[in-house]
């Protein structure tokens, strides 16, 4: 590369990702083969349009390869293309979720959705999001003594509500969802059913997760998460006589997007192969294992993990413990001084601002990605108790 500074500053964080420990729970590590596929000539290309029906000539190519990384999407997670239709141009997960509600919600209307605050998402109608300005959330409620969703309270609240569609997800709630029990829900007050799966896709493929399929009437999804891909996002749309699939369609593109991004879709056609190999699911098992003996590890050292532990690739852990321990920021800021990554986060009886909230969240994706096991998640646990009640008051 010529330009020195640029070459400079990746080769500077080459030696950044290289020399930590990343628990960031929505980081990952794509292979050689997905990253080359990133970097390759499809990214000369415009392709406005859906295969065989371009806005510009030219597409031999990347109408093979939308099609491969559609058919590929749709067997990783075992569906079939009479039941489900896949959208693989959305350029990451708030654009993918975005297209779902300006296909299927009118404006002003309400989406229900789990508050930030208990692990939900901006996109899941929060008010500082778009989705939360255009649309209402009602909020998903969480039972503050088991911090789990409360299904009986999500009910009610649905019943009276009516939000027109339900979206259950989330990038900080540890525990699987119950996603039959949503489907109920969503019929007792004729919402459509939505899964954004973009934390536990990766799980789901790897089948250590439940599948929302089953379930659900759209499902989205980014792929740089536990699914070990490029950055960008996925949508599925179920085919019946809605036609969601095609609503979803025009929303992406023309209604929200031009020209999708032929080498990520090119990527992700790389990873999606990867996940369904045989290494994959040993991948996937070996992160929830992980992150339960980390989480348990860090249980016997006197911490409080929210939830009482982990169903998935992530732990929300409450450093502030009532003012005994420090607050999330400071932890996650101690512990990148000493090499390890993660970010701090609200938990469910958060009393304490976002941006120095109770909390960290721990993920395991990345390090498992590079080896780890469960001995070395140990060790990390050890390591960040130290790091920790080193700042503890006493
Ligand atoms: N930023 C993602 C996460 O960390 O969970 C969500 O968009």
């Amino acid at each position: 590369m010529k330009d020195i500074q640029i070459k400079k500053l990746i080769e500077a964080e080459k030696k950044r990702q290289k020399g930590v420990i990343n628990l960031i729970a929505s980081e990952n590590y794509m292979s050689n083969d997905v990253f080359e596929a990133r970097g390759s000539v499809f990214d000369n290309k415009y392709s406005e349009g859906y295969q065989s029906a371009r806005y510009y000539q030219g597409q031999e190519n990347t109408d093979k390869l939308e099609i491969i990384c559609m058919e590929r999407l749709l067997k990783v997670f075992g569906l079939k293309k009479d039941k489900w239709h896949a959208n693989v141009q959305p350029l990451s997960g708030a654009p993918a979720n975005l297209a779902v509600y300006l296909a299927l919600v009118p404006q002003g209307e309400k989406i229900m959705g789990l508050p930030l605050s208990y692990g939900g998402h901006l996109t899941h109608g929060q008010k500082v999001s778009i989705t939360g300005k255009v649309w209402q959330q009602v909020p998903i409620s969480i039972d503050l003594k088991t911090e789990l969703i409360d299904y009986k309270k999500m009910k009610i609240d649905a019943v009276r509500e009516k939000p027109t569609l339900i979206v259950v997800g989330f990038t900080a709630y540890p525990r699987i969802v119950d996603f039959k029990k949503c489907r109920e829900i969503a019929d007792s007050c004729g919402a459509i059913l939505m899964v954004d799966m973009s934390h536990f896709a990766g799980l789901v493929a790897g089948k250590v997760y439940p599948s929302p399929f089953q379930y659900a009437d759209v499902v989205t999804s980014t792929t740089h998460k536990t699914l070990r891909g490029p950055r960008g996002a996925v949508i599925f749309a179920k085919k019946d006589s809605r036609e969601i699939n095609k609503k979803i369609d025009k929303a992406v593109f023309p209604g929200l997007q031009g020209g999708p991004h032929m080498a990520q879709i090119a990527a992700i056609a790389v990873a999606l192969k990867e996940a369904g190999s045989v290494s994959f699911k040993k991948y996937a098992k070996q992160v929830v294992k992980n992150a339960k003996v980390f989480a348990e590890e860090l249980k016997k050292l006197g911490w409080r993990i929210i939830s009482g532990g982990t169903d998935t690739h992530l732990i929300l852990m409450d450093t502030w413990m009532d003012g005994k321990g420090v607050s999330g920021k400071e932890a996650a800021v101690r512990l990148e001084k000493n090499n390890i990554i993660c970010n701090f986060n609200t938990i469910p009886t958060e009393t304490r601002s976002p941006f120095d909230p109770s909390g960290i969240r721990l993920g395991t994706p990345a390090e498992t990605t590079r080896g780890k096991k469960e001995k070395d998640f140990v060790l990390i646990a050890r390591k960040i108790d130290k790091i920790l009640r080193a700042k503890m008051v006493k």
